[in-house]
């Protein structure tokens, strides 16, 4: 039998904002499979609902890191650097935009709203991997949390829809930089899941509904099953995958009607 173990190696995952998080299911299965792992909250209000959400897994710190300042994730790396030679995984879990730039009219969307929604969801995936990279000495493995409103309309998405186009724009950049390092970068497009950033997005419930409707495998997704993808992408289990779009999504970006 073929086992997962990775036992020995450490990672950070950003984006644990309480149970319901998908960075939360991904941890849960990096954390079976015997990895150590560092957690980020972006601000002093989400602490300690991080924290709470975190307690279980026996975690080996829990950062402050709000990923539009670049001296905080300089200094979180900083940090980990002096307790480990080498860390082996990375998860980026971040998305924002201003309530109102999700829903109304695209055409409208604001300059600002388009900066911060880039900054916070597309940009922070360079910064992260920037100051995590020079610690994946015995190679790493890199991954970003995206969705299908990359590449097709999903009314309302609006701004999120760039920020996610740029993000996997910037995994195969990354994957492309970093290769020879051996650090993989790759993407895990998810089906919609039920948390507190989807339900930011006007007609996410209907969204829900919608999708068992259409895709294939006729039901929504898990969070815990993002888990068990990502915890492929992040084990030597995908040794030879880069740069790569991972859709778990049962089935829906298949289907044209
Ligand atoms: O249906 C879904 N839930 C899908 C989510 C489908 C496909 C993709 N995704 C993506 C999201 O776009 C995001 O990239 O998965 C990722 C995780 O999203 P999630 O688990 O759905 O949402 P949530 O539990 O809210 O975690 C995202 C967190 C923020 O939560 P809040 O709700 O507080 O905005 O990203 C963090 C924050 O904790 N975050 C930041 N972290 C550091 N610095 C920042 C920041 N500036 N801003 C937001």
């Amino acid at each position: 039998m073929y086992t997962i173990d990775l036992n020995g190696k450490t990672g950070l995952v950003t984006g644990v904002v309480n149970k319901h998080s998908i960075a939360l299911h991904i941890a849960q299965k990096l954390q079976q499979a015997g990895m150590g792992l560092y957690f980020t909250y972006a601000n002093q209000s989400l602490k300690e609902r991080v924290e709470e959400a975190v307690v279980g897994m026996a975690p080996l710190g829990i950062f402050e890191c709000d990923v539009q300042n670049e001296g905080m994730v300089e200094g979180m790396f900083r940090e980990i650097a002096g307790k480990h030679d080498a860390i082996h995984a990375l998860v980026h879990s971040v998305a924002f935009a201003p309530r109102e730039e999700l829903g109304g009219s695209f055409l409208n969307m604001s300059r600002q709203g388009f900066l911060t929604a880039l900054d916070i969801s597309s940009y922070s995936l360079v910064s992260l991997t920037r100051h995590a990279a020079p610690l994946m000495k015995e190679g790493g493995s890199i991954i970003a949390m995206t969705y299908i409103a990359s590449q097709v309309v999903i009314p309302g998405y609006n701004v999120m829809a760039i920020a996610k186009s740029a993000l996997e724009s910037i995994i195969r950049y990354l994957a492309y930089d970093l290769g020879r390092s051996n650090i993989r970068v790759n993407g895990v497009s998810a089906g919609p899941v039920n948390t507190l950033s989807a339900r930011g997005i006007k007609g996410f419930l209907k969204m829900m509904e919608y999708y068992p409707q259409k895709a294939p495998l006729g039901r929504n997704i898990t969070a815990d099953e993002v888990g068990d993808a990502a915890l492929f992408l992040l084990s030597p289990m995908s040794s030879g995958v880069t740069g790569e779009v991972l859709f778990v999504d049962a089935g829906y970006h298949i289907v044209g009607m």
